[in-house]
């Protein structure tokens, strides 16, 4: 009797098991789970997601279809007191899944995440377009070098929400051209931009989930992130840091124009790419 009730559990649970894992692999299959890849290194990040998603479920599914297998074998009236364990097959077989695991997450993930990383952390190029972002609770603060090119010093003492949210240093020259707004970040399409990211108060996290990038900001330390915007249009960015009771709204508006766009709208400025 007992070895019946077992059975029937045994299976009910493994029907529900594959029940969820053919909905889950069902979900990641529709083509758009992710949002649009609008960044060069974008891709790369996607395909590690799925060599992750592939690799790891498969091992999970296989381990599950043998734990299965032994719950209905061990259920089949033998009493489990007698069940003899052997050193050597329990060394062999704890080996072997440490030795597959190390290759899917060591070996498979540097192999297919380095050339990613170095996209993002590497050498930058020459014509990099350099934007300094400030983030504050709860609003990011975007800062352009105006028509000379280079930033003008800050100083924290001369932040003012209203007038000077970055604290620009007016004994600065340099800074007297800045470019300053507030949740609207501007880039050109497919010019290669380092974001310069600093915070003025405590942990943020700036993120772009259409450009694959998600950076820590910490207070104290200047943090960058690069990438290559790939399309047109408005994207989301947003703080992935939890900062505060306000944090749901730190958003703002990543606008990607074309470089003839982006050129006027820096004129308008007053400013010179
Ligand atoms: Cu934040």
């Amino acid at each position: 009797m007992i070895a019946r009730a077992r059975t029937f559990e045994t299976t009910a649970l493994a029907l529900f098991f594959f029940g969820v894992t053919t909905l889950t692999v069902w979900g990641f299959a529709m083509p758009d789970w992710l949002p649009p890849a609008a960044s060069r290194h974008a891709e790369g990040v996607d395909g590690l997601i799925r060599y992750l998603l592939v690799t790891t479920g498969a091992i999970f599914v296989i381990g599950h279809a043998v734990l299965i297998y032994f719950i209905l074998k061990s259920g089949s009236g033998e009493d489990s007191t007698t069940i003899q364990t052997n050193p050597k097959t329990e060394r062999l077989w704890s080996i072997i899944p440490v030795l597959t695991m190390a290759l899917v997450s060591e070996v498979g993930v540097l192999f297919l995440g380095l050339p990613v990383w170095d996209e993002i952390y590497g050498e930058v190029s020459e014509d990099v377009l350099v934007v300094d972002v400030a983030a504050r609770q709860f609003e990011w603060i975007v800062r352009y070098p105006g028509e000379d090119g280079e930033f003008g010093r800050t100083d924290p003492a001369q932040i003012d929400g209203q007038s000077n949210p970055t604290g620009i240093d007016d004994a600065d020259p340099r800074g007297s051209d800045d470019i300053v707004e507030r949740n609207i970040l501007r880039l050109p399409v497919n010019r290669p931009t380092q974001l310069r990211l600093r915070s003025h108060d405590v942990l943020h996290s700036f993120s772009v989930a259409a450009f694959r990038v998600k950076q820590d900001i910490v207070p104290g330390m200047v943090g960058s992130t690069t990438f290559v915007p790939t399309q047109l249009g408005e994207f989301e960015m947003g703080c992935a840091e939890l900062c505060g009771l306000a944090h749901y709204r730190m958003g703002g508006r990543v606008i990607v124009m074309s470089p003839d766009d982006y050129e006027t709208w820096l004129s308008e400025q007053g400013g010179d790419a």
